[in-house]
Order: C-alpha cells, then sequence, then structure tokens
C-alpha cells in the first residue's frame, strides 16, 4: 500500500471545489487507504475501509470533542448535543436516543409518516407538477412533530419543513445556505427550548412516552437535567435527520425513474425486495460523505503516523463505492443485498460499529423504515417524470437533483 505524504499543502479548497468525490479521488490516485494532509491548516489524516472504520470507532483512538467545526455544529448538529461527548457522558446521553429510536416505538412513527404521505398523494393529481423532495419533507414534518410531541399546527407545516431541511442543507457551504441555517437553527432551538421549559413547568403537556416527554426529563451522567438549550439541540437531532430521510426519498424517485424495471417489484413490497431497496439507495447515492474525529494520543495505522489531536476522518463515500466491498459499485442493484448479512463496518452511510456504544447513527432503523415505506409508495403512484433536470452534482454538499424531482401524477390517481 502506498503512502501519501503532503505535508505543505492543505486539502480545504479540493475539498470545497470537488465535494464528495474529493477524498475517494485523493485515495484512488494515491493508492492508498491512508492519506495525511491538511485541513483548515491543521493537520488530518484521512482512512478508507472496513479496518479502518473499525480502528477509528474505537473510543481508545478517536474522541469527538472539539473535532466538529463551529459551522457544522452551528447549522448542522447544534452545540453541546451527543455528536460531541465521549465516554460516559456520550453513553448515558446516548442511551436516550437509542431507547427512543431504537425500539418498537417506530413503528408510529413509519404509520403515521404513510398516512400523512396518503392523505398528502390525495392532492397530487389536482396539481400540474409536484416536486417530491418539497412534499416529502412536509410529510415527514408532519409524521415526527406528532410522533415527538411536538405541537405543530398545520399552517405552520411549510415553514418548519423548510427550516428543518435548511439546517441539512446548509451545513458544508458557505453563503447564502449557510446563513440560512444557521437563521433556521436559531429560530427552532428557541421554539424547541420553550416547550421544554413549559413542559417542565407543566404548562404545556405532552403524550406519554414521547420524545418531548423523554429529553425533557433525561438526566446526564452527572445527574442534572439537560439545560433548556441543549435539550432544544437534542429534540432537533430527532426532529430533523428524520425530515433528511427525505433526501433518500428523493434519491429513490431518481432511481424508480432510471431503472423503472424495479418499480413493479417495489410496488408489490416484497419485503426482503423492499428492504434491499433502501440498502441499495443509501449505499448508492451521496449523502453523509465522511465522519470525522481527533486522535486522542498518537496513533498509527496503515503504516502512518498518526498524531495527538490530527483530525481523523472515516471516509463513508468512498466505502460505499469500493469494489473490494461491492462489486461493479456504480451499478444500481438492489438484489446485492437480498439474502446478504451486513457487517458492522461494511454498509456506512450512516456510520459503522454498534450504536448502542458507538457514535453510529441510531437512526438507521427508522430511515431504513420509512425510505421503504415511502419508497414503496412512491413505486405505487402512477406518475411520470417530466422534462427536467436530474443532475446529481458530486462538488454540491449535500446534494440532490437539481430538479428536487418534480412527478406528474396521473388523473384520478
Ligand atoms: C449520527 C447519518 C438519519 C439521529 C449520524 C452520523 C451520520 C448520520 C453519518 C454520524 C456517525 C458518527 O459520528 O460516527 C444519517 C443519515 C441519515 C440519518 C445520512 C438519513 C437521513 C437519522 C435519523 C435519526 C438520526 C432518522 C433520528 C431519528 C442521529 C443521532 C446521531 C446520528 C442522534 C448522533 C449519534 C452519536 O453521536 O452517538 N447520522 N443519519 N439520524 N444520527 Fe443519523
Ligand atoms: C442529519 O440531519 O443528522 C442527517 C444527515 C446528516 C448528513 C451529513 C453528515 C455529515 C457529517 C460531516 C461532519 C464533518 C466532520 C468533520
Amino acid at each position: 500500500m502506498a503512502r501519501v505524504r503532503n505535508r505543505h499543502l492543505d486539502d480545504t479548497l479540493r475539498l470545497v471545489l470537488q465535494g464528495y468525490a474529493w477524498l475517494p479521488n485523493r485515495l484512488r490516485r494515491a493508492d492508498s487507504d491512508v492519506l495525511t494532509t491538511r485541513l483548515g491548516g491543521q493537520r488530518a489524516v484521512a482512512l478508507h475501509g472496513p479496518e479502518a472504520a473499525r480502528f477509528f470507532y474505537d473510543e481508545w483512538h478517536i474522541r469527538r470533542q472539539d473535532a466538529i467545526p463551529g459551522p457544522v455544529q452551528s447549522t448542522l448538529f447544534g452545540h453541546g448535543g451527543v455528536h460531541s461527548l465521549d465516554g460516559e457522558a456520550h453513553r448515558v446521553r446516548k442511551a436516550l436516543f437509542t431507547r427512543l429510536l431504537m425500539g418498537g416505538g417506530i413503528d408510529g412513527l413509519v404509520a403515521r409518516a404513510e398516512r400523512a404521505w396518503d392523505e398528502a398523494a390525495r392532492g397530487w393529481a389536482d396539481r400540474p407538477t409536484v416536486v417530491l423532495f418539497d412534499a416529502t419533507a412536509e410529510v415527514l414534518t408532519r409524521a415526527v412533530c406528532d410522533w415527538t410531541g411536538v405541537p405543530l399546527a398545520e399552517p405552520e407545516v411549510p415553514e418548519v419543513a423548510t427550516d428543518l431541511v435548511a439546517l441539512v442543507d446548509g451545513f458544508a457551504s458557505a453563503g447564502p445556505r449557510h446563513w440560512r441555517a444557521r437563521r433556521a437553527r436559531a429560530r427552532r432551538e428557541a421554539w424547541l427550548d420553550d416547550l421544554v421549559q413549559r413542559v417542565r413547568r407543566g404548562d404545556a403537556s405532552v403524550p406519554a412516552g414521547s420524545a418531548v416527554e423523554a429529553v425533557a426529563a433525561h438526566r446526564d451522567a452527572d445527574g442534572g437535567l439537560l439545560d433548556p438549550r441543549t435539550a432544544a439541540v437534542e429534540l432537533l437531532n430527532i426532529v430533523r435527520p428524520t425530515v433528511a430521510v427525505t433526501w433518500f426519498v428523493t434519491f429513490a424517485g431518481h432511481a424508480l425513474h432510471r431503472w423503472p424495471a424495479h418499480r413493479r417489484r417495489l410496488a408489490a413490497a416484497d419485503p426482503a425486495f423492499a428492504e434491499a431497496y433502501a440498502h441499495e439507495i443509501r449505499r448508492f447515492y451521496p449523502f453523509a460523505p465522511f465522519v470525522g474525529g481527533r486522535a486522542v494520543t498518537e496513533l498509527s495505522w496503515g503504516g502512518e503516523r498518526i498524531p495527538a489531536g490530527a483530525i481523523v476522518l472515516l471516509d463513508l463515500y468512498g466505502q460505499n463505492h469500493d469494489p473490494r466491498s461491492w462489486p461493479d459499485p456504480y451499478r444500481f442493484d438492489p438484489d446485492r443485498f437480498v439474502d446478504r448479512e451486513i457487517g458492522e463496518f461494511e454498509l456506512v452511510p450512516q456510520g459503522g460499529g454498534d450504536p448502542r456504544t458507538g457514535h453510529r447513527c441510531p437512526g438507521e432503523m427508522i430511515t431504513v423504515a420509512l425510505l421503504r415505506a415511502l419508497a414503496v409508495r412512491l413505486a405505487r403512484l402512477d406518475h411520470r417524470l417530466p422534462e427536467q433536470d436530474l443532475d446529481i452534482p458530486l462538488h454540491r454538499m449535500p446534494t440532490r437533483p437539481a430538479s428536487g424531482v418534480i412527478i406528474e401524477v396521473a388523473p384520478g390517481t
């Protein structure tokens, strides 16, 4: 394995210009699974592959404190949330999420999403066109606010959906998209901070067992309640990513158009195929590029030295397209997941390892369940795509089909 030493050049500009292609390109050209470089002037080491993922998710190797860049915290994740905790503090906070997001309770969320989709879809045939991205964001906003116990009147749905989408859309760019995301975060944190305070005072009632109730009552490793702003950050860490499933549903709209042969099998809702379809969407399309942390101590991987405190990135998008794991990786083929066990460090669109102990996404069950349910509904919907720009630019982060996937729904549907 060739080593790449690049002590002088900073890769930040290349990352900004190339987006998802940056890290896989750099590693491929170097014929390596490790790249030493600089990002934002700091030493950074990027790792690739299932063995690298196992190394990265060992908490003796990588910590999250001080690892997430400020602009990403001020938009996507929030300050003081679970993403940036380590050790016991992380385990206790994480249990709040795994209890809410990885149990039978998620059926209630899926049922709400299916109902919201069916109700919305009834009106789609009356409109000349529907933008799948925008319509799905509203469907998921209604479903997740109801499920978590966040009160939301119907007229507020579009503005809340727009803000939740903005938090994700603006995390990696400069300019108006980024500032829109910061404003959306300030607004939505204030909104949920107020809700948590009212619930604690007994001025607002929330459904028993709901996420709002659980977050308001949660006690951290030190035995204390979350301050209301941190509680709002964590509630947003449930509500926002659920709405982010919109990206995958939109990609499913793109995939059904490009590979229409899958439509009949998906519409038949064969559970094994629907699940495989959801996995292939998550593997194939670009969403999370990589995850990052900092070296706890001086480390070495693949023969490369990683100084203590260096930024360490794990290449998620590249790993999901590595021919060593996925034969013919740029072929969209849901059947690759039928009857296949998926290893803990193999398919990593939402991180790797064990979500109960490490930082892996606790929302994967929800993501797969929602994506399955809505992709089946989309396959059953009698629709066509008019002429539009379906390009998915890899330099845009996060990316999506440029048009948002415009559909025309057949009359009488
Ligand atoms: C963490 C991606 C959906 C809640 C993560 C991570 C990624 C990710 C890459 C970081 C893993 C790491 O740091 O090692 C995604 C994608 C989703 C999605 C692409 C698709 C929409 C969800 C959903 C929820 C959720 C639906 C909740 C309902 C979280 C939380 C964390 C997280 C709370 C922090 C975990 C921790 O730091 O311990 N997700 N996620 N995500 N995700 Fe997701
Ligand atoms: C969500 O809203 O949480 C789900 C969508 C997240 C996708 C993007 C994750 C990218 C993380 C990049 C962090 C960079 C750290 C160096």
